[in-house]
């Protein structure tokens, strides 16, 4: 009798191919297909995998998959997923599975969800980070769906996961469209967190005076201690790669384009009212970086005096090493508070310690201090703001002066940091107790009768601002 297999994975271009690479590697019998059908054959050429069936129509390849078939899409996101998962329909059968493992919108797998369980059938949206490398040899996998598809799919997909200290970086994340959330908030933090690693550099190569040969060994430095990280890692590694024409960073433009999900995260931040204002200047500058031929122009025009900071190099470094950290921290504060938002809009019931679990490996966030975010989170239960976690508390209060010390440098040699200016700013507001608000109230009221809130009663109260000054 023909063996059926266990899985399978249409979308074989660079993480399709990968991941069933991966799952084949893991015993499993996987199911090939592509929209251009040839592209099987290159990879059954490429890979000649004895776990590999493959198929060359969507008949043929759900009828290849034992029940109840667990069908993995790696396909370009939008239409395509609901081209093919409708197409898939007309031949799946109630309890099967269609996992969609690309960068897709979270509103859109709502919507598949809800759409393709009235057919009887499991949509799962999971977000896949890592790229190629994680693919091929164990990615972050952010499932979101029904806990009975998760009981089907789960153990394959934590089977291949990237793993810490014996776990996987795979656990269900919740209903609908959770799992596809968390890797765009994922997104939103790995861009701030990019963002922020480069200011650090630009601070110690413009304001410090380090040398490639230095930024080199500050960045392994910093990658031994709490700041060890892929992203700290990765660039570590950049400011010593060098080729005919000396150091590859030297020669690369300082423009950085984008794909969208840093923007999706600020919009739903936007839609949701949470202040992602770290998460946001990622976004932002990259934006700003595309304006290149402008900003060579104004810096033409302006010339910015630059006061003499007097500190030595090395003091400088700590003082950057110490903001980053903090700024980091701000990042996942904001990422987890805009999860909170959404698991109450949303109806998720978010478990922050499971998430955090979920980017120690596999993802480009990864970092030595998820280890004490788990920790945090752990011990302090329902905290309404990492801040306020008792270890990150002390760190705040530890790293806080240096980061005050930082912004004022900054300032005075006008190098742009909007990253850790926002974290700053975000520390100062959320630890605020009266703000100026009362004052903003005041004038919508005056200009717009919008009425206020008072300190000392309940309700809304206006006050005739206009008759009080004449008619202006
Ligand atoms: P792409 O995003 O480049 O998508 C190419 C695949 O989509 C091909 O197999 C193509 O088939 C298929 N496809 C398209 Br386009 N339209 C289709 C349609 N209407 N019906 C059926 N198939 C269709 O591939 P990728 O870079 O491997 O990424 C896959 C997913 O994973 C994406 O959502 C991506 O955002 C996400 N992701 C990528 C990375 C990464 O590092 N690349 C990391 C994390 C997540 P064809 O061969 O016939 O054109």
């Amino acid at each position: 009798m023909k063996k059926m297999a266990n899985i399978g994975v249409i979308g074989l271009k660079v993480m399709g191919r990968n991941l069933a690479l991966n799952l084949a590697d893991h015993g499993y019998r996987v199911a090939l297909y592509n929209r251009t059908v040839s592209v099987v054959d290159e990879v059954m050429a490429a890979h000649p995998h004895e776990n590999f069936v493959p198929t060359d129509s969507p008949a043929a390849f759900v009828n290849s998959l034992e029940k109840p078939r667990r069908i993995i899409l790696m396909v370009k996101a939008g239409a395509a997923v609901d081209a093919l998962a409708d197409t898939l329909c007309e031949y799946l059968e109630p309890g099967d599975i269609i996992m969609d493992g690309g960068n897709s919108f979270y509103k859109d797998t709502v919507r598949r969800t809800a759409h393709y369980a009235a057919r009887g059938i499991h949509f799962m949206g999971t977000g896949i980070s890592g790229g190629e490398e994680g693919a091929r040899f164990g990615p972050a996998i952010m499932p979101g769906g029904s806990p009975e598809a998760y009981a089907a799919m789960g153990p394959i997909l934590e089977d291949i996961a990237a793993k810490v200290a014996g776990e996987p970086c795979c656990n269900y994340v919740g209903p609908d469209g959770a799992g596809h959330y968390v890797k765009m908030v994922h997104n939103g933090i790995e861009y701030a967190d990019m963002q922020a690693i480069s200011e650090a550099y630009l601070l110690l190569k413009n304001v410090a005076g380090l040398n490639n040969e230095q930024l080199h060994e500050v960045f392994a430095e910093w990658n031994e201690g709490e700041l060890e990280s892929y992203l700290v890692e990765i660039t570590r590694d950049i400011f010593a790669t060098k080729d005919e024409e000396g150091y590859v960073l030297d020669t690369i433009l300082d423009v950085s384009r984008q794909k969208g999900t840093g923007k999706w995260t600020a919009l739903e931040a936007i839609e949701l009212g949470v202040d992602t204002s770290v998460l946001y200047s990622g976004l932002n500058a990259r934006y700003m970086s595309m304006f290149k031929a402008e900003r060579e122009q104004a810096a033409k025009q302006f010339d910015k005096k630059s006061y003499n900071i007097c500190l030595k190099p090395a003091e400088l470094t700590e003082m950057v090493r110490q903001s980053l950290y903090l700024t980091k921290i701000m990042c996942y504060a904001q990422g987890f508070a805009l999860l909170k938002a959404a698991g109450q809009a949303y109806g998720w019931d978010l478990n922050f310690v499971n998430v955090t679990k979920l980017f120690r490996g596999g993802c480009i966030i990864r970092a030595k201090f998820l280890q004490e975010i788990i920790e945090a989170f752990s011990e302090s239960g329902a905290v309404d703001n990492l801040m306020l976690t008792a270890y990150f508390g002390r760190k705040i209060e530890e790293y806080l002066p240096a980061l005050r010390q930082l912004i004022t440098v900054a300032s005075n040699t006008g190098t742009p940091i909007p990253a850790i200016m926002s974290a700053m700013t975000y520390f100062d507001a959320y630890t605020t107790a009266t703000g100026g608000a009362s004052l903003v109230q005041a004038q919508r009221d005056y200009f717009g009768a919008h009425t206020y809130e008072r300190k000392d009663r309940s309700g809304s109260f206006h006050f005739d601002w206009v008759a009080y000054h004449g008619n202006k």
